[in-house]
C-alpha cells in the first residue's frame, strides 16, 4: 500500500460531503462512527472473508492452512456459504417485518382498528388488486383491500405447496420458469426464512451449491415483503409523484423546531408529518418560528417521496445533525438507527424518541406507537421536541450552510406519466426506443447504504458521474439516492454539468413534453425512494424486458451498490442477481474465503440465472466495468433485432 494510499485510510475525514467533513472539522464531546471506525482497525481478517464459524457454541471456528476444518468437520466453503444464507436470511426478516408491520395496519384498518389511516390511492389499490386478478368492478375499496390484505398475509404464511404471488405477477414468465427450474421460488417469506434458519444449523446442509441456492430462495422472498411494501405504502400513502426540496444539513432552520424522522416504516413518519401540521401553531406558541422536519434514511427517503421533506443526512453521518445543536428531537422507527446517535444526543439537549417495540435504547425516551392511536403518539413526539426546542432557546448552534436543490419521487407512475408526454399508447417505448438507437447505453440502479470501508459516499458520487458522462440512465433508491441528494446530483443543474450528449437530450426530450406539468425541470439520477422500492426498479426492468420480448439477463440494466452495508443490502443485490442483473458491490463481502462460494456467485451465478455479482472497491473501475456489462448486453440486443428486422422474423430468445 502507498503512502498516500495508508493516510487515506486512517484519515478520520472519511467523506467527501462538505457539511460532514465540517462537522467532524470540529472538537467534538463524542465519538462518531468516523472515530470509531478507526478504533475498530485492523479488523479480523477470518471475519472479513468469511471463514469464522460461530453457528454452534463449540465455535468459533476459524479456517487456517493448519486448521482447515472446523470441529464439526465443515471446511471453508461451507462456512462461508452458511454465513451468506444467514447474511440474506437477516436481510429478508428485516424487510418482511416491514412489510408485515404495514399488512397489519391495512387490517385493523378494515377492522376500524386504525382511524388516522386511510386508503390515499384506490387507483393504485385497484391496480395491485387487478394484477393478482381480485375482482374490483362494482366493489368497495374496502371489499377489495380485504381481499389484497388477505393475500398479502397468505404470501407471508402458506405452508407446503404453492408460491409466493408477489414473485408470480411482477416478473417476467422467463423468470418465473427460472425460479421454478431450479427449485428456489419461495412458498412464503416466513416459510423461506424458517427453513433457511434451520438448513444452516450445525449438522445441516454442507453442500456450498444447496447452501446458495437457499440463499437465493429467501432472496427472493425478501424482494416478496419489499414489494409488498412499497404497494401497500402506496395505497397508504399515495403514489410518489414528483416534489422539488433541498437536502443537506442546510435544511436545519435554527429558528424551528428541528425535529429529525430516521428509520423505514413509514407507518410512524407520514403520522409525524401530519402532526406537525396540526401543530404548527404549538411550536408558534413556544417562541419558535414553526417547525423544520428532515429525514434520515430510508423513512426519510419516503417522506421525501411523498410530502417533500428534505433529506438531512444518510446513514453514516447520522450522528453528525445532533452536533450542530440544533435537532430538538430525532424520532426514529426501525433499522439502520446506529445506537451511537444516544450518546451523542446525551452531548447536547436533542431527544432520542425510539416507537418500536423490537428497537429500544437505553436512555432514549420511547413511546409505544401504535396504529390505534397513531396521531396522537405522533402528536406527543412533536410536543416532547417542542419543550426540547424551550430548553436549547439561547444555546448556540453551528450548522454548516450547505444544502442542494433535490427533485425526487419518481414511482413507475411517476415515470409513466412524464414518458406518457410523448409516446401516450406505450410509454416504456421512450426508454426502450432510447436504448435501441443507442442514445442510451443503458441503466443502472444505483443503490445501497453507506460503508467506512469506502470514503462516505465518494464511491456513489464517482460511480454517478461517469455512468453520467457515458449516457446511462439513471435510477437510485436508499442511501445512495441520500448521497445524490445531499451533494447535488438529484438537480437539473446536475444533467448539464454532468450529462453526456444522449442522456442530456433524453432528459431534455422529456423536460421538454412535460414542461406544462413539471414544477420545474428533471434531474440527472431518478430517486425511486427507500431501499423497499428496489421493488419499482425491478418492475423497470421488467417492463423493458417485456417490451424487448426477451428476459431480464437479456437487458442493458445493472445494479450497483457502491457502499453496501447491511444485511437487507446483501438480500437485495443476491435477489437481482436472481432476477438475470449484473450486480456491482464496492464493498468486497465475507465470502472470498471460499474460491467455490466467491466462483459462484461472480460467475456461475451467469451460466444458471444471467445475473452475477462484480466486486469492485475502485470507483472509477467500477464504472468501466458496469459499462461492459451494459455494452455486452447493447450489442447482442442489437445483433439480434436487426437480424430480426432483416428478415422479417421475429427476435430470437433462446440467445
Ligand atoms: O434500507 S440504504 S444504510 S437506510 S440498509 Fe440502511 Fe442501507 Fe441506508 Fe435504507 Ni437500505
Ligand atoms: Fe465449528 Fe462446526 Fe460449530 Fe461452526 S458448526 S462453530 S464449524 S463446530
Amino acid at each position: 500500500m502507498t503512502d498516500v494510499a495508508k493516510k487515506k485510510k486512517a484519515d478520520r475525514n472519511r467523506s467527501i460531503d462538505p457539511a460532514v467533513l465540517e462537522v467532524l472539522a470540529r472538537e467534538l464531546p463524542v465519538d462518531t462512527a468516523y472515530d470509531r471506525y478507526l478504533s475498530q482497525q485492523p479488523q479480523c481478517k477470518f471475519g472479513d472473508t468469511g471463514i469464522c464459524c460461530r453457528i454452534c457454541i463449540q465455535g468459533p471456528c476459524r479456517i487456517t492452512p493448519k486448521a482447515p476444518k472446523g470441529v464439526c468437520g465443515a471446511t471453508a466453503y461451507t462456512i462461508v456459504a452458511r454465513n451468506l444464507v444467514r447474511t440474506v436470511t437477516g436481510g429478508a426478516s428485516a424487510h418482511s417485518d416491514h412489510a408485515k408491520h404495514i399488512l397489519l395496519t391495512l387490517k385493523a384498518l378494515l377492522n376500524g382498528h386504525a382511524p388516522d389511516y386511510s386508503i390515499k390511492s384506490p387507483e393504485k389499490l385497484r391496480a395491485v388488486a387487478e394484477r393478482f386478478d381480485i375482482p374490483t368492478d362494482g366493489r368497495t375499496d374496502l371489499e377489495v383491500l380485504a381481499d389484497l390484505v388477505q393475500l398479502g398475509l397468505e404470501d407471508f404464511t402458506r405452508m407446503g405447496e404453492g408460491s409466493v404471488k408477489w414473485v408470480e405477477k411482477t416478473v417476467t414468465p422467463g423468470r418465473v420458469q427460472k425460479f421454478q427450474e431450479c427449485n428456489v421460488m419461495p412458498t412464503s417469506v416466513f416459510e423461506a426464512i424458517a427453513s433457511a434458519t434451520a438448513q444452516t444449523h450445525v449438522g445441516m446442509d454442507a453442500d456450498p451449491v444447496n447452501l446458495i441456492f437457499k440463499a437465493l430462495e429467501t432472496s427472493l422472498a425478501d424482494y416478496t415483503g419489499m414489494h409488498i411494501g412499497t404497494d401497500m405504502s402506496d395505497v397508504l400513502f399515495g403514489v410518489p409523484q414528483p416534489v422539488y426540496t433541498e437536502a443537506n444539513m442546510g435544511v436545519i432552520d435554527p429558528a424551528k423546531v428541528n425535529i429529525a424522522v430516521h428509520g423505514h416504516n413509514p407507518l410512524l413518519s407520514e403520522m409525524i408529518v401530519l402532526a406537525a401540521r396540526e401543530l404548527e401553531e404549538e411550536a408558534k406558541a413556544a417562541g419558535a418560528a414553526g417547525i423544520q422536519l428532515m429525514g434520515i434514511c430510508c423513512t426519510g427517503n419516503e417522506v421525501l417521496m411523498r410530502q417533500g421533506v428534505p433529506p438531512v443526512t444518510n446513514f453514516m453521518s447520522q450522528e453528525l445533525p445532533i452536533m450542530t445543536g440544533a435537532i430538538d428531537a430525532m424520532v426514529v422507527d426501525l433499522q439502520c438507527i446506529m445506537p451511537g446517535i444516544q450518546t451523542a444526543a446525551e452531548c447536547f439537549h436533542t431527544k432520542i424518541v425510539t416507537t418500536c417495540e423490537n428497537v429500544k435504547i437505553p436512555g432514549a425516551h420511547h413511546i409505544d406507537f401504535k396504529e390505534e392511536k397513531a396521531l396522537e403518539d405522533a402528536k406527543t413526539v412533536i410536543r416532547i421536541a417542542i419543550d426540547s426546542y424551550k430548553e436549547r432557546i439561547g444555546q448556540e448552534c453551528i450548522i454548516p450552510e450547505i444544502k442542494n436543490k433535490v427533485v425526487a419521487g419518481f414511482s413507475m407512475e411517476a415515470l409513466y406519466d412524464l414518458f406518457s408526454a410523448i409516446n401516450p399508447d406505450a410509454p416504456i417505448k421512450v426508454l426502450t426506443d432510447a436504448l435501441k438507437s443507442g442514445e442510451l447505453r443503458g441503466v443502472v440502479l444505483l443503490c445501497g447504504c453507506n460503508n467506512l470501508k469506502a470514503m462516505h459516499d465518494e464511491s456513489h458520487t464517482v460511480i454517478a458521474q461517469e455512468l453520467a458522462k457515458n449516457d446511462v440512465f439513471m435510477v437510485s433508491t436508499g442511501c445512495a439516492a441520500g448521497a445524490y441528494a445531499k451533494l447535488g446530483l438529484l438537480s437539473p443543474e446536475a444533467v448539464d454539468k454532468y450529462a453526456g450528449e444522449g442522456l442530456k437530450r433524453f432528459i431534455n426530450r422529456l423536460n421538454e413534453a412535460n414542461a406544462d406539468k413539471l414544477e420545474g425541470k428533471l434531474p440527472l439520477i431518478f430517486h425511486m425512494g427507500s431501499c423497499v422500492d428496489n421493488s419499482r426498479s425491478m418492475n423497470l426492468a421488467t417492463a423493458i424486458a417485456n417490451d424487448f420480448g426477451v428476459d431480464i439477463p437479456k437487458i442493458p440494466y445493472a445494479a450497483s451498490a457502491p457502499e453496501a452495508m447491511s444485511e437487507k443490502a446483501v438480500a437485495i443485490g443476491s435477489w437481482n442477481v436472481t432476477m438475470g442483473l449484473p450486480v456491482h458491490v464496492g464493498v468486497v463481502p465475507p465470502v472470498t474465503g471460499s474460491e467455490l462460494v466467491n466462483g459462484v456467485a461472480t460467475q456461475i451465478a451467469h451460466d444458471v440465472y444471467g445475473g452475477y455479482f462484480i466486486w469492485e472497491t475502485d470507483p472509477h473501475a467500477a464504472a468501466q466495468k458496469l459499462l461492459e456489462a451494459l455494452d455486452y448486453r447493447s450489442w447482442k440486443l442489437r445483433v439480434h433485432n436487426q437480424t430480426a428486422e432483416r428478415y422479417s422474423a421475429a427476435a430470437s430468445t433462446t440467445w
